[in-house]
């Protein structure tokens, strides 16, 4: 089948592949640096990630320094139709200094700066309230200790601050998005306490008001990590109501809920209350695992949901996985390719059909045209924007991020 063939095919339902296409490389895809080193970071002293969360293999290859992990970008990025953003953690910092969380400032990302401006690509943020040994204890912003909270405070302004330069810089804003650790391995008796501590940390640090056209303040939930699985502080309940509250993002890491929560059914419920969301789209398995996303019904629920309650305009699309027993560029490239085949489709289904037999409350026609759907000839499209961007696919892709891995392999 030809990519005229396919197109024709979807015209029969009134769908324009090229509008599709075009509408598809509108959409920028956050991609997290830390895929590409295990979620180690470059700060001398910061040892594994810690804060429940884990990256587990040792395949050879991750990056080691800064300038490797702009060179596996870059190589993911040439595998990636369209233009993208990073997405960079606080302890990815750039500087020969070793300046604490609490005393970081722009100046020490500005090669990540100036790399941004070079590959076109825009930035999101976020401080890193894990690793290190003020947070050992999973509690920080929330923790009893007045000093403790006021150092991670001071982080989290400081990396608003980093974020909004960043974002005047670019040209572009800058979602910063917060996620702590904080919670408690047995069943606490004063969760209120913590709560109420993590509200009052959360006001401080975001007092210092700054234009929402050089950063969006986002906020992530959690249901349990590794040695908090009694209770987390920052649940979804509390940050839904103090997103609507305060009228910041909202992140839904499609790995921070019960397994059998559809995070898609969401999006259309919280857009109501919020100004914009933020996606850490990841693939649980059993657990928060964060696995490198699949074309599997999650994804393509929640690009289908994207696309069809119109909320392209307000979601930022981050990832979230970090897979260290394969090749790290491999996995951004096959995460994110993965991402924008479930746009693509959702893109290239017949909406308004679909949308008027339901409206008609002709489910059997909606069953029947959804599953007949399936069948359409989505893959030559895809094709054809990898074609039309000179990118390889199928067996040629494999060759290339094979070649680039061994290369990698050889780091030590
Ligand atoms: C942890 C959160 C958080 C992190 C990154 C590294 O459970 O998902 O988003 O994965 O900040
Ligand atoms: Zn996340």
């Amino acid at each position: 089948m030809t990519y005229a063939s396919a197109k024709a095919q979807f015209a029969d339902w009134g769908v324009d592949t090229e509008t599709a296409i075009a509408a598809l490389l509108q959409i920028p895809i956050s991609v997290h640096c830390w895929q590409g080193d295990d979620v180690r970071g470059f700060e001398t002293k910061s040892g594994t990630s810690g804060g429940g969360i884990q990256a587990t293999g040792n395949h050879p290859g991750r990056a080691r320094t800064p300038d490797e992990l702009r060179a596996d970008l870059e190589f993911a990025y040439g595998l990636l139709p369209g233009k993208h953003r990073l997405n960079l953690h606080a302890f990815y910092m750039d500087t020969p200094e070793s300046p604490d969380r609490d005393a970081i400032e722009y100046r020490h990302f500005t090669p990540w700066v100036d790399w941004a401006k070079s590959q076109g690509l825009g930035l999101d943020f976020n401080p890193t309230f894990f690793a290190h040994a003020k947070a050992d204890d999973n509690l920080t912003l929330s923790h009893p200790d007045s000093g403790i909270r006021d150092f991670w405070i001071e982080h989290g302004k400081r990396c608003r601050e980093i974020g909004a330069q960043m974002g005047a810089a670019l040209g572009s804003p800058v979602v910063n998005n917060i996620w702590v650790p904080d919670g408690f391995k047995d069943t606490p008796v004063d969760r209120m306490a913590a709560r109420q501590r993590l509200q009052a940390s959360l006001d401080t640090m975001f007092t210092p008001a700054h234009s929402t056209a050089h950063v969006l303040d986002a906020v992530e939930s959690k249901l349990f990590g590794i040695g908090v699985e009694a209770c987390t502080v920052g649940s979804h309940e509390f940050y839904l109501g103090y997103a609507i509250r305060k009228q910041i993002l909202l992140c839904l890491d499609m790995g921070h809920f019960h397994p059998t929560e559809n995070i898609a059914d969401k999006l259309s419920a919280v857009a109501l209350s919020v100004p914009e969301l933020l996606l850490h789209v990841s693939r649980p398995m059993r657990w928060d695992s964060d696995h490198v996303i699949l074309q599997n019904d999650d994804i393509l629920q929640m690009a289908q949901e994207l696309v069809f309650a119109g909320l392209l305009g307000k979601t930022h699309i981050g990832l979230d996985f970090f897979d260290a027993t394969i090749s790290r560029t491999a996995a951004w490239v096959v995460g994110v390719r993965n991402m924008q085949k479930a746009l693509l489709r959702a893109l290239l289904l017949p909406q308004a059909k679909l949308k008027s037999v339901e409206a008609k409350g002709d489910f059997t026609a909606r069953l029947v045209l959804t599953e007949e759907l399936r069948d359409l000839p989505f893959a030559q499209v895809w094709a054809e924007v990898c074609a039309r961007a000179e990118m390889p696919t199928g067996a040629a892709l494999l060759q290339d991020l094979e070649r680039y891995q061994s290369k990698a392999a050889l780091r030590g």
